[in-house]
């Protein structure tokens, strides 16, 4: 057996005119797909470890970094689809509202640290809001890295690597910023992982 791309959880053009659906055929037919069959050529096909298992084996083992960069890839790109919907975007709802409030003071000081989280990571990388602690919190994390391997739960997460925006955005990393806060952000996806952490 072999590890596999698991299909979007949406149509390629169900986040358009946001995310174009170029931009998946590119991003998750030839990225995501690039990390899986990597893997699986590094491993030669054994799957018999989760990736989250593979992910906590191999971080900061330089000698293991193939297989830290691929396996944590494929898991944060799926991750990161599920963080997006057609029908998402704006304020959140349910229990992740209210924790919103508690944690960040409003969703606008929320919306304002994720933004700047994705801003400042120079080169590529993801934002993440994330349970640490009994609270929550936003960070972000370069290359392939996630916060899953430094014990915290991760909630939602958006790709600031180029591949995500350029071909919609170029380089105006913050227009797309602003347009996944607005348009896309799966608050579902959020109550649904708050409620399982
Ligand atoms: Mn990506």
């Amino acid at each position: 057996m072999a590890y596999e791309l698991p299909d979007l959880p949406y149509a390629k053009d169900a986040l358009a005119p946001h995310i174009s659906e170029e931009t998946l055929n590119v991003h998750h037919g030839k990225h995501h797909n690039t990390y899986v069959v990597n893997l699986n050529n590094m491993l030669d096909g054994d799957d018999s470890k989760s990736l989250e298992e593979l992910m906590k084996e191999t971080a900061g083992n330089a000698a293991k970094a193939g297989i830290f960069n691929n396996a944590a890839q494929i898991w944060n790109h799926t991750f990161y689809w599920h963080s997006m919907s057609p029908n998402g975007g704006g304020k959140p709802t349910g229990a992740i509202a209210a924790k919103i409030d508690e944690d960040f003071g409003s969703y606008e000081k929320f919306a304002e640290e994720f933004k700047t989280a994705g801003a400042t990571q120079f080169g590529s990388g993801w934002a993440w809001l994330v349970l640490e602690g009994g609270k929550l919190k936003v960070t972000k994390t370069p290359n392939a890295e996630s916060p899953l391997t430094g014990g915290a739960t991760p909630l939602l997460t958006m790709d600031v690597w180029e591949h995500a925006y350029y071909i919609d955005y170029q380089n105006r990393r913050p227009d797309y910023m602003g347009t996944f806060l607005a348009e896309l952000i799966n608050w579902d996806f959020a109550n649904e992982n708050l409620a399982n952490a």
